[in-house]
C-alpha cells in the first residue's frame, strides 16, 4: 500500500486502564474515572483512575519496602541489567502499540510517535550496560594502614513526574538509569497522557523486574502529584513541567524530608543564524526546531536569531519551509505535524500570538487556529518585528510560534541568545568553526547544537542551566544523578590510642 495514504482508524471504545502497585494492576472500584478524548479526533480512547493520596501512599509503601528489603538494589548489575534488556525486547515487541496509544492521547503524528518509542529501546539497552559498570573510586593513598571507598548506593523511592508532551520519551530518558541503581519509582504521569506509562509498567513485569519495585499513580497534579512532592518516605522526586509547578516541587521539598530533586523545566531557545551558514539547511533546522511536536517542546528553538544582512531572506525560506509542513490527522502515517494536545496549551497559544499582535509585532504567517474539521491545530506561526523585551519574545509558549530577532554582530547575538532567564538548549548555524566554537562557549545552555537542532543519542545528558531546571537525566550522568555518594573509610592494623 502507498505509505502517503496509511491511516490508522481510531479505537472502537475506550481502552480502560488501572493503576499499577506492588506488581498489581488495580481497577477503578469506587474512584473516579478519567476520560481523554484524541486531542486531534475529539473521540474518547482511554479511561484512567484519578488515584486517591491514599493510593500515592499504598504504591510509596509498596517502593519503599521493594528498596529496603534489597530485592533489587540487592542484585549485582548484571542481574539488574539482565532485566533491562529484557524489558528493551518486549518493548521492541510492543512499539507500534505504544506509539498508537501516544498519538491518541497525545495528538502526536503516529511517524513520530513510533520513532520515539524506538529511541526508549535504547535508553533501556545503554541502561542495561551502565547497570554494570557503575561503580565508585578508591583511594589507596591514605597509608598502609587504611584505605578509602567511594562508594555510589541508590538513592532510594524515587517519585518521578511527567508532562503531557512525551509522555513515554521523558519518562524512558529516566526510568531505566533510575532503576540501574538499584532505586524504586513511583511515577506519575500527566492526566491527559497516562496510557504508555501503564503499558510501561506491563512491560517492566514481565521482564521480571520485581513486585514494587515500579509503581504507577494517575491522576491530577495537586492531588496526586503533590502527595507525593510531600511524602516523607519518598526520597527524591524527578519533576518535568512548567517552571510555575518546579517552584511547587522545590518548596513542598522544603517543607517535607528535603528530598534530592532534579527538575527540566521550561525554555525559550535561541537558533542563532549566521550570514555564512547554508541558509537552506539552516532554514530546514529552524523550521523543524519550531513545528516539531507541534512546538510543544522543552528545547523547541522559538527564538531565531539571525545576522541582520541575511534576515529577510531567511524569514522567507523559514516561512516557505514552514508552510508546506504537513499538519494533520496524526494517525496518517504522512502526517508530520499534528494537534495541541490540551485545551488549555491552545488558548494559551492563541493568547500569546494576540499579545503579540497587541506589542506591535507583525505577523508575518500564520496566527490562527486551523480548521480540519475535528480537533485542535494551530497553523505555523512566525512573527517579525520583534523586541527583545515583548512578552512573545520573552516567555515559554509551547506552541509553534517562532519570534525572529536580527542581530549585526557576534556578541550581540550571544547577548540576545543569553537575554532569557532559562536555558535548557540552543544551536548555532555558521560554516566558519571560529565563529560556531566561540558562541558554543558562551551561550549558558544545558544542550547545545552546531548546524543541526534537536538531536543526539541517550549517551549524552540532558538537563538546563538557570530557571530551566536542576541536575541531568540519560548516560552515566543519568544513573548517578540516581545516587547517594557514601564515602567508606577504613581502618586495620592496631590503633594507635588517643587516650593512654
Ligand atoms: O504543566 P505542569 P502544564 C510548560 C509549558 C506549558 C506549561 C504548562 O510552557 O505551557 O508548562 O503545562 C504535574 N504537584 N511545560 O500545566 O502542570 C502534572 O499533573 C505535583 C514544559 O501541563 O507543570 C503533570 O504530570 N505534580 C515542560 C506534570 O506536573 C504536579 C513540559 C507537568 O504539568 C503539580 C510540560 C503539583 N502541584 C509543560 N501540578 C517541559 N519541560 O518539557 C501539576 N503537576
Amino acid at each position: 500500500m502507498d505509505q502517503q495514504t496509511t491511516r490508522l482508524s481510531l479505537p472502537s471504545e475506550p481502552r480502560t486502564f488501572g493503576f499499577h502497585v506492588d506488581g498489581r494492576d488495580v481497577p477503578a472500584g469506587e474512584r473516579e474515572v478519567f476520560v481523554r478524548h484524541s486531542p486531534a479526533h475529539d473521540v474518547p480512547v482511554t479511561r484512567t483512575v484519578a488515584c486517591t493520596p491514599a493510593d500515592v501512599d499504598d504504591a510509596v509503601a509498596a517502593a519503599r519496602a521493594a528498596f529496603d528489603d534489597r530485592r533489587w538494589a540487592g542484585l549485582g548489575g548484571a542481574d539488574r541489567a539482565a532485566v533491562l534488556l529484557r524489558a528493551a525486547a518486549l518493548l521492541r515487541e510492543r512499539v507500534d502499540e505504544i506509539a498508537y496509544w501516544e498519538t491518541l492521547e497525545n495528538g502526536k503524528p503516529i511517524a513520530q510517535a513510533r520513532g520515539e518509542v524506538s529511541g526508549c529501546v535504547g535508553m533501556f539497552e545503554l541502561a542495561a550496560g551502565l547497570a554494570r559498570t557503575l561503580h565508585g573510586d578508591t583511594f589507596n593513598n591514605v597509608g598502609d594502614d587504611a584505605l578509602s571507598l567511594v562508594m555510589r548506593e541508590p538513592v532510594g523511592v524515587v517519585g518521578v513526574v511527567t508532562p503531557w508532551n512525551f509522555p513515554f520519551l521523558i519518562l524512558c530518558e529516566r526510568v531505566p538509569y533510575i532503576l540501574a541503581s538499584g532505586n524504586a519509582v513511583v511515577a506519575k504521569p500527566s492526566e491527559f497522557t497516562s496510557a504508555t506509562t501503564l503499558i510501561l509498567a506491563d512491560i517492566l513485569r514481565a521482564a521480571g523486574l520485581p513486585a514494587g519495585v515500579f509503581n504507577v499513580v494517575t491522576g491530577t497534579g495537586p492531588t496526586v502529584g503533590q502527595a507525593m512532592l510531600e511524602h516523607r518516605d519518598v526520597d527524591m522526586v524527578s519533576f518535568t513541567g512548567s517552571t510555575r509547578t518546579g517552584r511547587a516541587v522545590v518548596e513542598a521539598s522544603a517543607r517535607s524530608n528535603f528530598k534530592k530533586l532534579g527538575l527540566e523545566l521550561g525554555g525559550k531557545n535561541p537558533q542563532i543564524v549566521f550570514a555564512d551558514a547554508d541558509l537552506d539547511d539552516a532554514a530546514d533546522g529552524v523550521a523543524f526546531g519550531i513545528a516539531f511536536n507541534s512546538g510543544q517542546c522543552c528545547v523547541s528553538g522559538s527564538r531565531l536569531i539571525v545576522e541582520r544582512a541575511v534576515a529577510d531572506a531567511f524569514a522567507r525560506k523559514v516561512a516557505d519551509k514552514l508552510a508546506r509542513i504537513r499538519t494533520g490527522d496524526p494517525l496518517d502515517e504522512a502526517t508530520q505535524a499534528g494537534a495541541i494536545t490540551t485545551e488549555a496549551q491552545n488558548r494559551a497559544i492563541l493568547d500569546y500570538i494576540e499579545k503579540g499582535k497587541a506589542e506591535g509585532a507583525t505577523l508575518a504567517m500564520g496566527g490562527t487556529a486551523m480548521d480540519l474539521g475535528r480537533g485542535r491545530f494551530i497553523a505555523p506561526t512566525v512573527f517579525t518585528d520583534v523586541t527583545p523585551d515583548m512578552t512573545i519574545a520573552r516567555d515559554e509558549i509551547f506552541g509553534p510560534v517562532l519570534t525572529i530577532l536580527p542581530f549585526d554582530t557576534l556578541d550581540e547575538a550571544v547577548e540576545m541568545a543569553n537575554d532569557t532567564e532559562y536555558g535548557l538548549a540552543a544551536s548555532v548555524w555558521s560554516k566558519d568553526i571560529d565563529t560556531a566554537m566561540a558562541v558554543s562557549r558562551r551561550v549558558r545552555a544545558g544542550r547545545f547544537w552546531v548546524n543541526t537542532t534537536l538531536a543526539g543519542g541517550p549517551e549524552l545528558p540532558i538537563g538546563g542551566f538557570k530557571a530551566s531546571g536542576w541536575g541531568r537525566e540519560a548516560g552515566m550522568m543519568g544513573v548517578e544523578e540516581y545516587t547517594q555518594v557514601k564515602s567508606v573509610h577504613i581502618a586495620f592494623g592496631p590503633r594507635q590510642h588517643w587516650i593512654d
